[in-house]
């Protein structure tokens, strides 16, 4: 019989109120690039993507992860960037916290170190809020989203005929 296994990747989610404000750009972005927008509730910044992990190994990369410090920070998302090669529009920042790049590395070396590299692209914070958008978006106003980061998250994406759902599987502290 065929292995269990999950689907996993680290994140960062926002709170209730900062996702409806970023679902009310993507809204605003949808009616100028078009494309399919991120439901409210999936909107999320991910630290990196790991992909298929048997449940067998589930137990070493919780106990890899955990092993993680990074202190709370702060981020401002202050842009809306566009990448022409994969059509997503997204939302982030111009500068991203030193903190924030620092997480994002320090998963990659830990899972990396166990035999779970990260895939794809190197590391760049981003939250999509559109896929297949046809164009890049300038906000006629736009004024920068704070986030205050005090946790990060080790998600299950089950694929569904709606897109992906996300359950939360652990999440960490941050010091
Ligand atoms: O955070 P974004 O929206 O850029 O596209 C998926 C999403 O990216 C990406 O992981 C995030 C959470 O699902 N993703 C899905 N499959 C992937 C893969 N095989 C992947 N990233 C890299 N390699």
């Amino acid at each position: 019989m065929a292995e269990q296994s999950r689907r996993l990747f680290l994140a960062l989610w926002p709170e209730p109120a900062l996702a409806e404000r970023l679902h009310q750009l993507a809204g605003e972005a949808r009616r100028e690039c078009g494309g399919r927008i991120m439901r409210r509730e999936t909107l999320h910044l991910t630290l990196a993507f790991i992909g298929a992990v048997a449940e067998a190994r589930l137990a070493e990369l919780l106990a890899v992860l955990g092993q993680i410090r990074v202190p709370r920070f702060r981020m401002r998302l202050d842009m809306v960037g566009y990448w022409a090669h994969n059509h997503i529009l997204w939302a982030g920042c111009a500068v991203p916290p030193p903190a924030l790049l620092q997480l994002g590395a320090d998963i990659r070396r830990e899972v990396a170190a166990i035999g779970l590299p990260a895939s794809g692209p190197p590391f760049v914070p981003h939250m999509t809020l559109l896929r297949k958008a046809h164009t890049p978006y300038v906000p006629a106003v736009f004024e920068p989203l704070e986030w205050e980061l005090a946790e990060w998250a080790l998600m299950e994406s089950c694929l569904a005929p709606h897109g992906a759902d996300y359950r939360r599987v652990a999440a960490w502290a941050l010091d």
